[in-house]
């Protein structure tokens, strides 16, 4: 019945520290249940178990009771202390940042959560972490004190301006949680949200790449191969031959990778990295069937070894429809993740 409930009780547990705060949680909430009951219980039984029965009633003389007195007195300080012992070793835990884990760098800005991993690639109001991965997060903040609040790691780091904070998670769960500003910050803080993303090591890994959902224009992340390697494409005008128009001059190279292609003469040849590297420095070696041979080479000094790697990762992601239009202009279009769309505050 609780199940079919669309706002759940609690948030997912996408941590072990979710799972054992949980615990806690739910520890207190039974002892403090069960001490009420007893105290609530007592309090209406003694009502009427001990109201003035007739007039002439007369109060008996009780005089106190060392072990009762002590009994209540030392029972309940051991629950409650338990409370402060757990909670402590938690928070210790949770205090004890894992140095050698790979930094992602968290900055709040009125009202937006901007993000960079360790590798330097960048994003906004989402964040993308494998799972079973132990990572750091330091946080900071560009105007007010922010609060960067993931309920189903049950974690909250406050950002504030001018210094460093840190904390650390290890996703267990795959899925989409929220990201929250946990403090008020001004006009646009119930805007202030965004999505933590817990990926199997093999989906961060080709979402890293940017080779997942490229196509929505969503999701790329800022740096990553795949993107910038797109960039690279427009830049270079490899699109004015590779494009997505009906009379382009050159092959769409649209789920090509990993294909066989025949070549002129007759030969078969995989289309892969090593592939692509020729087809880039000395696209005369080896000439598509069907096609002219009248794409220029691109040496060194035009397109370095970053940038090939970049362009590879590209021509890898293209599923039918990626490929731009020829009328596509470099920069990136209007909408696209790059960092131009951040000045988005007043
Ligand atoms: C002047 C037009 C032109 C430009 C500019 C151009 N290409 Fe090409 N490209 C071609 C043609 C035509 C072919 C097919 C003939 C061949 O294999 O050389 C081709 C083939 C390729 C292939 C092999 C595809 C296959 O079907 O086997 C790759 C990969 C490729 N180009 C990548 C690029 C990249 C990356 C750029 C930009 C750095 C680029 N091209 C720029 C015309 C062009
Ligand atoms: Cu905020």
């Amino acid at each position: 019945m609780l199940a079919s409930i669309e706002i759940p009780f609690l948030p997912p547990q996408a941590t072990e520290f979710a799972k054992e705060s949980d615990l806690l949680f739910w520890y207190i909430n039974a002892v403090v249940l069960v001490a009420s009951i007893v105290v609530y219980g007592m309090l209406t039984y003694f009502c009427f178990a001990y109201a003035r029965k007739s007039p002439t009633d007369k109060t008996p003389r009780i005089l106190g009771s060392t072990k009762l007195e002590v009994a209540w007195s030392v029972i309940p300080l051991i629950f409650f202390l338990s409370f402060f012992v757990w909670g402590t070793k938690l928070y210790s835990e949770q205090l004890k940042t894992p140095q050698d884990a790979p930094e992602y760098f968290v900055v709040g800005k009125q009202w937006m959560w901007k993000i960079q991993h360790p590798d330097g690639q960048r994003e906004i109001n989402e964040l993308h972490l494998p799972v079973d991965t132990t990572v750091k997060v330091t946080g900071t903040s560009e105007d007010v004190i922010h609060d960067f609040g993931i309920p189903a790691f049950r974690s909250k780091m406050d950002v504030v301006p001018g210094r460093n904070t840190t904390t650390w998670y290890k996703p267990t769960l795959v899925g989409t949680y929220h990201i929250f500003c946990d403090q008020y910050c001004g006009q646009g803080h119930s805007q202030m949200v965004g999505k933590v993303h817990v990926l199997s090591q093999a989906d961060y890994e080709s979402w890293k790449e940017g080779s997942f959902r490229i196509r929505e224009g969503k999701n790329v992340v800022d740096g990553s191969p795949a993107w910038e390697g797109r960039k690279l494409f427009l830049k270079l005008q490899c699109h004015a031959c590779h494009n997505a128009e009906n009379n382009a001059r050159a092959p769409r190279l649209e789920a090509m990778y990993g294909t066989t292609r025949p070549l002129q003469g007759g030969t078969l040849q995989k289309f892969d990295d090593e592939y692509i590297r020729q087809s880039v420095r000395n696209p005369m070696a080896k000439v598509a069937e069907g096609w002219k041979p009248i794409m220029p080479a691109f040496p060194l000094d035009k397109v370095d070894e970053i940038e090939l790697r970049n362009l590879t990762a590209f021509i890898k992601s293209l599923k039918p429809g990626d490929l731009p239009r020829r009328t596509e202009q470099f920069p990136a279009p209007v909408g696209a993740p790059t960092t131009a769309t951040e000045g988005g505050s007043k």
